[in-house]
């Protein structure tokens, strides 16, 4: 990390008074808690604050004190805009131009795709959430309460999987010792971040867990999301997120497949693997791509056929 920026990033936020907060679109816990904390130091420091989103903040991060202050991005400049958890200027959406306007732009961010878009921006790629460098801000800044910690621990606990993605390292745990010094309920940010679903999801869960097919004796398994699944319960395709989870989990499967019906004849297939198998090149083959443990594609087709090309392609990497 180069501390020397990060410096630089706290003296100007130190010398304004008026400041705008930028989140990427489809905000995640990362970019909220971030957000969130710095609103929250700044506004302590007395400091004019808006908070811009373009997307709205999930039902489930509403909790998080001041989500509710979030607007839509709006015509107006401030001395400073700083953007949070966003790998480029396309990642604010229609908040970009709000963000351009600012006097001085600031970005904080730890993708390894970051291309630099503001004038002056720390970036960590080794961190595994934002929170974890703007901790390492608002610490410089002695501006770490309890209602930073709570956020800024939510940030983290969101994008490491709660402390389980290789992304996390002694630094993440480091910043959550330091954040647990201070008075909030982390079993309950888990709980709400990590481990809460609703009756509605916990039913989809189950019909889908229920038809798990095995392949290639046993080190694939596929679950698959009809569309009648999603009428039957009354959820949506993104409440699929995080299913497949169990699906790699299984002792003896090394590919898991998680295939979504999104129209007629056509699947959204979310790939995972546990230890050999590169995900990412396996999502290649139809059009995809990600990360080594975790990636993505789109087939179209009839389902049978659908599922046929996915085993063959896991086949001929196991
Ligand atoms: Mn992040």
């Amino acid at each position: 990390m180069n501390n020397e920026n990060l410096l630089k990033i706290a003296k100007i936020l130190d010398g304004a008074h008026d400041i705008a907060v930028y989140c990427h679109t489809n905000p995640d816990g990362d970019t909220i808690a971030c957000a969130l904390s710095l609103y929250h130091a700044l506004v302590e420091r007395g400091k004019n604050v808006d908070l811009f989103c373009d997307g709205e903040i999930p039902e489930k991060y509403a909790f998080l004190q001041g989500s509710e202050l979030f607007r839509l991005p709006e015509k107006g400049v401030h001395e400073v805009g700083i953007a949070v958890d966003c790998s480029d200027l396309e990642r604010l959406g229609g908040a970009s131009k709000s963000f351009l306007t600012s006097k001085k732009r600031i970005a904080v961010d730890h993708h390894k795709s970051h291309h630099p878009f503001a004038e002056v921006y720390c970036v960590d790629t080794n961190a595994a959430a934002c929170a974890e460098i703007v901790f390492e801000l608002l610490d410089s800044m002695n501006a770490v309460d309890d209602v930073c910690a709570e956020l800024l621990f939510a940030g983290i606990v969101a994008d490491s999987g709660c402390f389980q993605y290789p992304s996390t390292t002694a630094h993440t745990h480091t910043v959550a010792a330091r954040l647990l010094q201070h008075d909030f309920d982390a079993a309950d940010i888990v709980y709400r971040v990590h481990r809460k679903l609703s009756p509605a999801v916990f039913a989809l869960k189950q019909r889908v867990l229920g038809r798990c097919r095995y392949f290639s004796e046993g080190k694939t398994a596929i679950i698959t999301f009809f569309a009648d699944d999603f009428a039957a319960t009354g959820t949506k395709s993104a409440d699929t997120e995080g299913i497949i989870a169990s699906v790699i989990d299984i002792d003896g499967v090394e590919v898991a497949f998680a295939v979504s019906e999104v129209g007629d004849k056509n699947f959204k297939v979310s790939v995972r693997t546990k230890s050999y198998v590169d995900a990412s090149d396996l999502a290649s083959v139809f059009g995809g791509g990600g990360h080594e443990r975790a990636a993505g594609c789109r087939l179209n087709g009839f389902y049978e056929d659908v599922v046929d090309k996915l085993v063959k392609a896991a086949n001929d990497r196991l």
